[in-house]
């Protein structure tokens, strides 16, 4: 069955196919009206693996995709049952860590290399970096017409701490061919249509994003190893760009003499017209180049939307924001739908890459409703549009204004 990633579009392909949601026969299928969609697996909040935070939401369960809700961000370090899982394919099976081997090798390293998990540990220096990790596709919801894909909402960014070797160390104690412009990743999920000769997903990031410091061979998150669902025992992570290039369950690095050309780096996954197109509109595959560093943007983490607070009361609102490669130079909110913008404190991040977390107390003027909005500026001075911005065919980049609504009672 072939499965289609939107949530409602998914439920109603198979229930129009007779086929199973959460494995079991929707009976009546037959009889649903046209225009309704079944509550499915929404409803099923036990169907998220062990170890997740029950009000995370449950976007696809094959390949398993799961957002984390706005508040859920709130820590200044995401937790491991708090995080987004996006996965591409199946989840591999069987994991021995003593045996598990890195390659290193493609047609611009200088010696084909094999590492183990201790030669990491041990022959390397170790480092730790608060890395963003934003998938491509955050905020796609957004996007009309409806692009294909997970619907994802504003929750699918983490920042954890990420510890294990430079990239760099490695790669250069191998050698580097003077030719090398691409490194590309090999992870050990297997593709949802049970081929072992395919990847899932196999992408890559030019040499200068591959070399920097916080590029790393991570094989510890949060202090302890990797979940397996954020790539145990080893995972390549790189910050502030999408997060599909920081490859799970890691088994080889290739140097490229060329942009590298796996699975998910052509067509438009992950990449986006040149020049602006009209919402719907198409263009050919040579006009559209690879997302590179992520677009500012910021996100509410406190209050929750749909607050309901007492009048008079000042009101503490906090949340993060990023920036991709570059850093987050202002913050703003505003509480009349854009006309006056209040400054907020944004703290520096801890190290390059890291989400930058912000604060600001308001006083809101009397009882109603509200929509708070949030805008952030990068170092270039740019900001968040408040509208969707570039429609594009992947419906990748949406990093409009986060918006809750609260009320004043
Ligand atoms: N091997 C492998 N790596 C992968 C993926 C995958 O499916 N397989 N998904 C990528 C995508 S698209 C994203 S957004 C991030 C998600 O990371 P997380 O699930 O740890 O939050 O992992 C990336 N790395
Ligand atoms: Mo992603």
């Amino acid at each position: 069955m072939k499965t289609s990633n939107n949530r409602r579009g998914f439920i109603q392909k198979s229930v129009l196919g007779l086929a199973s949601v959460l494995g079991s026969e929707v009976i009546f299928a037959k009889n649903i009206p046209k225009g309704i969609s079944i509550l499915g697996k929404k409803a099923f909040v036990d169907t998220l693996p062990e170890g997740k935070h029950k009000d995370l939401m449950l976007l696809n369960d094959r390949p398993l995709n799961i957002e984390t809700p706005p508040y859920l961000l709130d820590d200044k370090i995401t937790p491991a049952d708090k995080m987004f899982i996006r996965n591409n394919g199946n989840l591999p099976e069987n994991i021995d860590v003593n045996k598990w081997q890195l390659i290193i090798e493609g047609e611009s390293v200088k010696t084909r290399k094999v590492f183990t998990m201790n030669d990491l540990k041990t022959k390397f220096k170790s480092y730790t970096y608060q890395l963003t990790m934003e998938c491509g596709g955050n905020g796609r919801y957004g996007f009309t017409p409806q692009t294909s894909g997970n619907q994802w909402e504003d929750g699918a960014v983490s920042c954890a701490e990420w510890t294990g070797v430079r990239l760099r160390d490695v790669l250069e104690s191998v050698g580097i061919k003077e030719d090398a412009v691409y490194i590309g990743y090999y992870g050990r999920d297997t593709h949802l249509s049970g081929d072992v000769t395919k990847s899932s997903i196999s992408r890559g990031v030019p040499m200068k994003k591959a070399l920097e410091d916080e590029t790393l061979l991570a094989w510890a998150m949060n202090g302890q190893d990797i979940p397996l669902l954020h790539g145990y025992p080893l995972r390549l992570v790189v910050g502030g760009w999408p997060a599909s290039v920081s490859g799970k369950w890691l088994s080889k690095i290739t140097i490229r003499n060329k942009i590298h050309d796996g699975e998910k780096m052509t067509g438009h996954s992950y990449r986006v017209p040149i020049y602006p197109i009209e919402p719907g509109g198409k263009l050919p595959e040579s006009d559209f180049k690879i997302i590179e560093s992520m677009p500012v943007k910021s996100v509410i983490t406190y209050p929750k939307t749909g607050a309901i607070l007492q009048e008079k009361q000042s009101l503490s609102l906090r949340g993060h924001a990023w920036a991709g490669d570059l850093e987050v130079s202002e913050m703003t909110i505003s509480i009349d739908f854009g006309a006056t913008w209040q400054k907020c404190i944004v703290e520096k991040p801890k190290n390059r890459l890291a989400w930058q977390h912000w604060s600001v107390k308001i006083e809101f003027p009397k009882k109603g409703y509200y929509e708070i909005w949030a805008k952030a500026t990068d170092a270039k001075g740019v900001a968040q549009p408040m509208v969707i911005p570039a429609w594009n065919p992947g419906g990748y980049l949406n990093n409009s204004c986060h918006r809750i609504a609260i009320k004043i009672a």
